[in-house]
């Protein structure tokens, strides 16, 4: 009995009533959604300071940058102190290496928009250069 009836209401609504049903549904249930997300975002919000963290790092970090650009290394030769890091930001339009011509460290096939970090814990003047392209030298002096 029931059956019967069902199958006589389905048959009369078209197919395109029960779809805007759905469509109703999903946008109600879309708009309701949304305030229970926002409060969830309070995950991922939470990985905002983590985030922070690490870009304050890499601001204090930033004065011992070197930029990547033109087939060069800019600055070509920079000082730092024992325990400071240097941040290699390859702005140019093709990878590039950071090598230390020591063999201390190398950053392998830096790609475009990529950075390269070091940590310098020794003293000295450490000449790198680019595997890829030789005539590409620089120069780290670290200060004890
Ligand atoms: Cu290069």
């Amino acid at each position: 009995m029931n059956r019967t009836r069902r199958v006589s209401a389905s048959r009369r609504l078209p197919a395109w009533i029960g779809a805007m049903a759905l469509v109703l549904a999903a946008c109600s249930s879309a708009t309701t959604t949304p305030l229970p997300t926002a409060v969830s975002t309070a995950g991922p919000a939470s990985g905002a300071p983590a985030s922070a963290g690490a870009s304050a790092a890499a601001a204090g970090a930033a004065a011992n940058a070197v930029t990547i650009k033109n087939f060069a290394f800019n600055a070509a030769s920079l000082s730092v102190k024992v325990g400071q890091t240097v941040i290699w930001t390859n702005a140019d339009t093709t990878p590039h290496t950071v090598t230390a011509d020591d063999g201390s460290f190398d950053s392998g096939h830096v790609a475009v928009g990529s950075t390269f970090q070091q940590t310098f814990t020794k003293a000295g003047t450490f000449a790198y250069h680019c595997n890829i392209h030789p005539s590409m030298k620089g120069t780290i002096t670290v200060d004890a």
